[in-house]
């Protein structure tokens, strides 16, 4: 037997015996590494800079006779035992839909339906069926007592876009599933007011590529001389388009700028200078039309005066390199490879298991005293509900709500651009993850369904799972007193989601820490709506490339956090901290008897008209949630608090007519509401196109209602001052563009519940010098391994279709993916 080959450096003991001279061969090959048990060498894996990685794990001759380590236990996930064998908030099923679009479309509904697929404008076409969550205190009685009598019934929300209005319609059609007792009825209460056919999404992608064969046409040969391409409904069509939003102000009117852009990978990042301001209002195709036409900062009324000009010579023209290389605007990696970077990185393994537990049926993880049912819906993804730590719910819900993304420029479309990404469905975009690239290779990956007017659509590996070692320890201290010295090992959980809306990836991730504390973060990446860079946008963003610039924008996100600390009743906190100088009787030396010091306040938000907030100054305070009436046993009231992640943000453009009432959290960092069954989300899905007359104003919700112990929401914004520069190029970088907040335990327990962990240590020091330091590590050994099992191959399946009939489908071919991914991020013209 050799000396044990550890996994890292032992500690090197002045006077212990010098460590057997490495083999020849390992001198010659450099640094080592190998897996260890006990005593017995087993393997060695040998790092050389050049090898090829088969090359790089080889048996040490040493340890031929050495038994074999043992085989990890399989990394599967163990069955949770949710508190209630149903998740009220649970997706409808595919079956569930079918079920309520075949009773919708029966005659004797009157509803006078067709078909998304090949349906017109001036058709009554279904666009959403989904679920509609329970009011909170059925779901709570369920909860409470979880027998079937108390499941509470099952409701689907429906969304018509009714052409024959025209308008949009929102129903409640319930119970499920549909029988002689199942009803419809206009959804008013949430829905506050009528949405206007102008205002609608999207179902098929066909809307806006017959709209542009339509109206651009006559323009073809001046984008063939202007520009030497073509956007001619052809399949070597050298220019796609987008579309800015929002579409309406109030539903008057729905009409947008279109923008050129090339017709090559990173389209986004190529636009010509080309732009169109176009009228889609109304149910009639035949009337839509190019209202102006603006180049090179000449603005033309007309589709004609602008051919004309261009005719006669008096158009100024400007430079455009239709050969330039677009090349760069790809993923493929570019540049040398780095030292050491031709080997994987690390990975992490859970050598003893995994320690998390789901039930996938209902959607249930739990973890480390942590437990929650997740839920999903097409506006805004990935949401969780009853979430509890020690077994006490804590939060009721918590769901995005609502990105906003507002754009300036000096050119037509950035300057009229004001995303609101919950009308494009951030449900709608979840992708299927890449396992190992945009998860840990442990992760489990858990599906989501959603569905439309066209049908259903299941993402496999729409939410991924995974716990980690967080790196540093929650807690330490180096001490010399009995039971002082130690450290107790920090893990994380992680719930993530990712949306790939047009040209921008978001990554919605939601962590889990041992001491109650969780945090929500989001993190963007993909590509930046370009602009077409010349001098006078300098102050509107940065160039990335000859003609390519990325634009300023907010991006800024609201989460409802409906916290139930301690059960229901609830009372936002303001605290704040100042300085006092107080005169102290005890001071009258040297130093006089003034002392200057911090001091805190701390008052109740007593009602919702002071409850609309921005972070203090220097963070000189903050804000929290109590209850009131359940003091921990120090006396002082159970809460949570509320701590900024990075980029704490909120909204630099207030009062755009573009965005003017129908983002009116943004304006704040956070707010605090008494919950309604009535103000269910601070947003929806036709609020990015009627800023003047949204269908939720935020503002709304308050109207002095008294927020003392009361059923209070907390809408928690986050966000960046996106200031392009040439590293966003290609992609935005999830490192910088990212923001997040952290819910904190607040005198909610009555010390730091972290200490239970037995993933820790104590230490104990010698009596006598020389003497080593004891430990106690609780019986769980940090150094325990095994051979772990290889990750599965790379795979990548990106879903599955159903037609509104719940029939698995084809989902037709990469175009008609796209067409429908990219919507009005990237049309091509058709005919
Ligand atoms: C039903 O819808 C079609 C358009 O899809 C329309 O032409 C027809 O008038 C409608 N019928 C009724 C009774 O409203
Ligand atoms: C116009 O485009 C073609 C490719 O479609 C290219 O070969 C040609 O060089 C371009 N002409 C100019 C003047 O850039
Ligand atoms: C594109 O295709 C059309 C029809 O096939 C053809 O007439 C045209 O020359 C093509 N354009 C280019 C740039 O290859
Ligand atoms: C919070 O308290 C500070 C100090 O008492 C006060 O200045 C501030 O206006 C308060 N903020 C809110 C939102 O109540
Ligand atoms: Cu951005």
């Amino acid at each position: 037997m050799t000396a044990p080959a550890y996994a890292y450096e032992p500690l090197k003991q002045e006077d212990a015996p010098a460590q057997p001279a490495p083999s020849s061969a390992r001198r010659r090959l450099g640094a080592f590494a190998a897996l260890f048990l006990g005593t017995i060498a087993f393997s060695a894996i040998v790092f050389r800079p050049a090898a090829q990685i088969e090359d790089l794990i080889f048996h040490d001759a040493a340890a031929e006779d050495a038994p074999t380590l043992a085989q990890c236990a399989a990394p599967v996930v163990s069955a949770a035992k949710p508190p209630a064998p149903i998740n009220p908030w649970a997706s409808l099923t595919v079956d569930e839909t079918s079920d309520v679009q075949r009773w919708l479309e029966a005659p004797e509904r009157g509803l006078n339906l067709t078909r998304a697929q090949g349906s017109v404008m001036s058709d009554n076409v279904i666009f959403l069926i989904e679920r509609h969550y329970p009011a909170k205190v059925d779901a709570l009685a369920y909860l409470d007592n979880p027998v079937p009598e108390l499941e509470p019934a099952k409701y689907a929300r429906v969304s018509i876009h009714e052409g024959t209005i025209p308008a949009v319609k929102v129903y409640l059609v319930g119970p499920l599933p549909t029988s002689e007792e199942t009803t419809m009825r206009e959804l008013t209460e949430i829905y506050h007011r009528d949405i206007p056919f102008n205002a609608r999404s999207y179902i098929t992608g066909d809307e806006l590529p017959q709209m542009l064969g339509k109206v651009i046409p006559p323009l073809a040969d001046a984008m063939q001389e202007l520009f030497n391409g073509s956007a001619r409904g052809l399949p070597n069509d050298t220019f796609v388009a987008s579309g800015s939003a929002p579409f309406s102000y109030d539903g008057e009117f729905r009409r947008m700028w279109i923008s050129w852009r090339r017709n090559a990978p990173g389209p986004w990042l190529h636009p010509i200078g080309f732009w169109q301001y176009v009228d889609m209002s109304g149910t009639d195709p035949e009337e839509w039309k190019i209202l102006k036409v603006v180049y090179n900062k000449q603005v033309f009324d007309s589709v004609d005066d602008f051919n004309a000009a261009l005719k006669d010579g008096t158009l100024v023209r400007s430079h455009h390199d239709s050969n330039a290389d677009v090349s760069w605007a790809t993923r493929k990696p570019s540049g040398p490879v780095r030292d050491l970077e031709h080997l994987p990185g690390p990975r992490s393994v859970s050598f003893a298991g995994l320690r998390f537990r789901i039930d996938r049926k209902t959607q249930f993880v739990s973890w480390m005293g942590w437990s929650m049912y997740l839920g999903f819906d097409r506006d805004m993804g990935l949401n969780f509900w009853d979430i509890r730590i020690k077994g006490e719910r804590i939060i009721y819900e918590l769901s995005p709500q609502e990105a906003i993304a507002q754009y300036s420029g000096n050119d037509p479309l950035q300057a009229s651009t004001a995303w609101l990404d919950r009308h494009f469905g951030m449900g709608k975009s979840v992708r299927d993850m890449l396992p190992g690239y945009d998860c840990p290779h442990e992760a489990v990956f858990l599906p989501a369904t959603t569905h439309s007017g066209l049908g259903s659509v299941r993402v496999e590996r729409a939410i991924c799972i995974f716990e980690q070692d967080s790196g540093k320890p929650i807690t330490r201290h180096t001490g010399y007193l009995a039971g002082e010295f130690g450290a107790v090992k920090g893990y994380t959980l992680t719930i993530r989601s990712i949306s790939t809306v047009g040209n921008y990836d978001y990554l919605f991730d939601y962590l889990f820490h041992l001491d109650g504390t969780m945090e929500v973060k989001l993190s963007a990446s993909g590509y930046l709506q370009g602009g077409f860079w010349e001098p006078s946008q300098n102050g509107y963003g940065g160039r990335i490339r000859d003609s390519s610039m990325g634009n300023l924008h907010d991006h800024i996100i609201n989460y409802k956090v409906d916290f139930d600390i301690a059960g229901v009743k609830n009372t936002p906190v303001n605290t704040t901290i100042s300085q006092e100088v107080v005169h102290q009787p005890w001071f009258s030396d040297d130093w006089g008897a003034d002392v200057t010091q911090g001091l805190i306040t701390k008052t109740f938000i007593k009602n919702e008209d002071e409850a609309l907030l921005k972070w203090p100054a220097n963070f000189q305070g903050g804000f929290s949630v109590v209850n009131q009436a359940e003091k921990n046993r120090w006396d002082m009231p159970r809460g949570y608090a509320v701590h900024p992640g990075m980029s704490p943000i909120h909204n630099t453009v207030v009062g755009s007519r573009r965005m003017l009432k129908n983002a009116n959290w943004a304006r704040y960092n956070m707010a605090f509401s008494r919950r309604k069954e009535s103000e269910p989300s601070s947003s929806n899905a036709w609020n990015m196109n009627l800023p003047g007359a949204p269908v939720v104003d935020f503002h709304d919700f308050f109207d002095g209602e008294s927020l003392e112990q009361e059923d209070v929401v907390a809408w928690i914004n986050v966000g960046m001052h996106h200031l392009p520069q040439a590293e966003d190029s290609p992609n935005t970088k999830t490192n910088i563009a990212t923001t997040g907040f952290i819910l904190t335990p607040l005198n909610f327990f009555d010390s730091d519940i972290s200490m239970e962990m037995s993933n820790a240590i104590v230490l104990t020091a010698p009596l006598n010098p020389g003497d080593p330091f004891t430990f106690d590590n609780y019986g769980v050994d940090l150094g325990l391994t095994c051979v772990p099992a290889a990750p599965a191959p790379f795979e990548y399946t990106p879903f599955k279709s159903f037609d509104v009939e719940g029939k698995q489908m084809p989902y037709g071919s990469m175009e008609d993916v796209r067409k429908d991914a990219e919507g009005y991020h990237r049309i091509r013209i058709e005919l």
